[in-house]
Formats: C-alpha cells, structure tokens, sequence
C-alpha cells in the first residue's frame, strides 16, 4: 500500500489480541474504522493462546500501512519457532500451528519481524512498547536500545539471536552489557516487565496481581521516569485490567482472551469501547 501523505484522521489502540480477531473487528466497526483515513496501533502479543492466530495477522497485514505495532513476547516466541530456534510445544500446537502450515507463512512472518519493539510518533506525542519502558531509561536511549535488537532481527543472525533469548538473567541493565546478554535485556524489559525495584532490576518470579509484588518491588509504571516526555501505550499484563493510576501510562490489555474483554483507545477523544471474544 502507498504511503499517505495526509495525517491520520483518528488514531485506534487496542490491547493484546492473541489471535481474538471477531472482538477487534466488532470493535473497529464500532468505530467505523477506515483504513484509508484512520491508524490502528496493536501493542503487541498479536497470536497465541485464542482463536484465530493465522487470521488475525492476515488481517492486520491487509490493513497495510493504516497498522502500526509493536512486538510482544508471545510474537517472538512465534518468530523464535519458525525460525526453528525453539521447538514447537503441545501447548502453542492448537494456536501457532496453523500459522506454521500457512501457504503465506513466510510473508506473515517476514511481516511480522519487521515489527519493531517501539513504536514512537512525534506528532501525536505518544510511544508505544509491549510490556512499557522502564524509568532508568530515558525514551530516546530506549527507541536506540530496540532498534539494536530490531535490527537483529531483521539480519541473517536472527535464528541464532532467538535461539538466546530466553531466560531472566542478566535482571538489571548496564550499558556495559554486550552480545546475547544486552539483547536479552533490552527484550525482556520491553516485552516481559512488570515489577521493577527502584534500582530497575526486574522480577519475573512473583504473580501477576499489583498487589503479589515482592518486597521492594513495585509495577514498572509507579517510578518516576526522566526524559521520557511522552505517554506510553502498553499491554501485556491482563491482571492490572487498564488501572495504572496515570493519566500517562495507558494499560490496554484488559484480558479478552482469558473471559474479559478487549479494549480499543480512541485517542483524539480518549474515549474506550470493550468488546468480548
Ligand atoms: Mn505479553
């Protein structure tokens, strides 16, 4: 599709899908959404554990370039299986499987590892990232941090560099990790965060409920962060059910495929509109 010229008319968020492509659909004819004149932006964690995994990526990559979005855990884990960097598990099998059977899976794929982890617009002020963007970092150091790894991703290295990225260690950034161990960080704060210490070290070990944090610990969004101008659009953690208590950091996934329901940000108005799967 061309790339337009003119700004968008209304910018749509919309929390994780993980492959629940009726509620979006109902969603953006609520909104009466035309890809012609307004932007979808999904905050990652687009397949696994609902429905239609294979049709809900077919359908945002005929959007075209009316979609922007971000990548989550559950969407590199299916980049690091195809990829044939991690075997395919009986539990992702009902899910990820028929996206690995698809006629068109290699241009899904090769679509959805163009993704990057941050997606940041300076007119609209806003940014974007699948878990959030921790306080030690400014906004710019973390858009540079996701573009090293984007551009992993995009290079013939990217098999090996999923094959790595797994596990919860290094749980503290220095800008002087290197290699496997930097990218696996960057990752992990932009994908998998929740609870950070005030020192930014995270912690994977405790529940997801706000209120399980382990001494010490509080949800990434609570510290105050210098240079980072912009409010951030996240999802990832179904359990916080959108309430972070800032008007600046905007939780959207609100759990449509464990029974709740999916939400969808109209910017310009501020106004939210649910859908259940
Ligand atoms: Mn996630």
């Amino acid at each position: 599709m061309p790339k337009k010229n003119t700004k968008p008319s209304n910018h749509y968020m919309v929390g994780d899908l993980q492959g629940c492509l009726a509620p979006l659909k109902t969603l953006l004819k609520k909104v009466s959404f035309n890809p012609k004149h307004d932007q979808l932006w999904c905050v990652g964690d687009l397949v696994n554990r609902g429905p239609d995994s294979l049709e809900t990526l077919r359908y945002l990559y005929s959007l075209g370039d009316a979609v922007r979005t971000v990548l989550g855990n559950h969407d590199l884990h299916l980049l690091a299986i195809h990829s044939g960097a991690k075997p395919l598990k009986k539990k992702d099998i009902p899910f990820l499987g028929p996206i690995l059977e698809a006629k068109d899976a290699d241009n899904l794929i090769y679509w959805l590892r163009s993704q990057p982890l941050i997606y940041v617009d300076h007119e609209l002020k806003a940014v974007m990232a699948h878990a959030g963007i921790p306080h030690i970092w400014t906004m710019e150091q973390s858009i540079d941090l996701a573009r090293e790894v984007e551009a992993l991703l995009q290079s013939k290295k990217y098999a090996a560099f999923l094959s790595k990225m797994y596990g919860n260690t290094p749980s503290l950034w220095q800008n002087k990790l290197a290699g496997d161990d930097r990218h696996r960080c960057i990752v992990n704060y932009l994908t998998r965060m929740r609870f950070l210490n005030a020192q930014g070290h995270m912690e994977f070990d405790s529940k997801e409920s706000p209120e399980d944090a382990p001494q010490g610990f509080f949800p990434w969004f609570t510290y105050e962060a210098k240079g980072q101008p912009y409010p951030i659009v996240f999802g990832h953690w179904a359990a916080l059910m959108g309430h972070t208590e800032r008007q600046d950091r905007i939780g959207l996934d609100t759990g449509c495929v464990w029974g709740n329901h999916m939400t969808l940000l109209h910017w310009e108005t501020g106004r939210r509109y649910t859908a259940k799967l």
